[in-house]
């Protein structure tokens, strides 16, 4: 197994059906409906339709040992596929409308990376993602409101219902991240189009573009994406389920990506809805041949380039 660095899983899409009934006994809640629909194997009928689910599914995290426990879970798990590195995302505007403390959720995830740290010698830290679908405004207080805590966070990014909500709207947020010493990511590109990718390194400044499947499509777009080497954080599993990419994994766009000589990497996204963590997604990419076991190197290199870890540490990794 190649050591890797995971840039792109949102920490609720890391909530299994066992921990939803656990938190549920002990936060005295009923067992959401959503947690009995998560072992489906057919794709969603599109982006919204899985995050109605995940969004409910989320009634049962409540403190600050509720994110601990959820992001030790994920860590132990992650540690097993290989990952020596993990960037999560977070949504803090999905708990604070619940009425949890953000301090709860980032004090409980952060305890949760320096333990993975001391117990598998893993790396990470968090990043703060605005829900687009809340709008500038919301994004914005949701930014005044985690940098209290900025010394937990790595960086920001956006993510939730794309379409509708393009990059150009949460300018000021990010320019008010960076200055504030944050790093940029945006999901981009996954339903919308390449301008919502455009949009996202033009106007917000994104370092990395999560999905950027839609890429493609402007040959412009990826000569840029190819010349500046902006990665790609790819998720082919999470593409199949939501019907961002064919039903086929093995005509999944990545093997394009890599042919063009674009920085791409495989990444997990939501892997307790979308059949698995990262090392079953470079398993399953390899079964349907749609990479060959000589380009997992380059993949799990690429997601370390990708990283925001110091050189010294990426070469460790490498
Ligand atoms: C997400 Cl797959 C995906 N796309 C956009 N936002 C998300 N939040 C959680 N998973
Ligand atoms: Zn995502």
């Amino acid at each position: 197994m190649w050591p890797t660095a995971e840039l792109h899983v949102h920490i609720e899409g890391t909530l299994e059906a066992d921990l939803i009934e656990e938190l549920a006994a002990r936060n005295g809640l009923p067992v959401p409906e959503g947690a009995a629909l998560m072992a489906r194997t057919e794709p969603y009928r599109d982006l919204q339709d899985f995050l109605d689910l995940y969004y409910a599914n989320l009634a049962v995290l409540r403190t600050r040992a509720d994110f601990h426990d959820l992001g030790a879970r994920y860590l132990a798990r992650a540690a097993a596929a290989g990952v020596r590195h993990a960037e999560i995302f977070v949504d803090p505007q999905s708990h604070t409308e619940r009425g949890v403390p953000v301090e709860d959720v980032l004090l409980g995830l952060s305890s949760a990376l320096a333990d993975a740290r001391a117990e598998h010698g893993m790396s990470g830290g968090l990043i703060v993602c605005f829900l687009r679908h809340l709008g500038p405004d919301a994004a914005m207080a949701a930014l005044e409101e985690v940098l209290p805590h900025r010394e937990l966070l790595l960086g920001v990014g956006l993510d939730s219902s794309e379409v509708g909500y393009p990059p150009a709207l949460f300018r000021d947020v990010y320019e008010r991240a960076a200055a504030e010493g944050l790093r940029r990511v945006a999901h981009a590109g996954e339903e919308g189009g390449p301008d919502y990718v455009w949009e996202a390194l033009d106007i917000l400044g994104a370092e990395r573009i999560d999905h950027g499947n839609r890429a493609l499509e402007d040959v412009e777009l990826v000569a840029h994406l190819r010349e500046t080497r902006t990665p790609l954080t790819v998720c082919p599993l999470s593409n199949v389920a939501l019907r961002t990419s064919g039903p086929d994994l093995a005509d999944h766009p990545l093997a394009v990506m890599l042919d063009e000589g674009l920085v791409a990497s495989v990444h997990s996204d939501d892997p307790a809805y979308f059949g698995g963590y990262v090392d079953d997604a470079v398993t399953a990419l390899v079964a349907a041949g749609t990479v060959t076991p000589d380009q997992l190197g380059v993949l799990a290199a690429n997601s370390i380039v990708s990283s925001f870890l110091p050189d010294g540490a990426k070469a460790a990794l490498l």
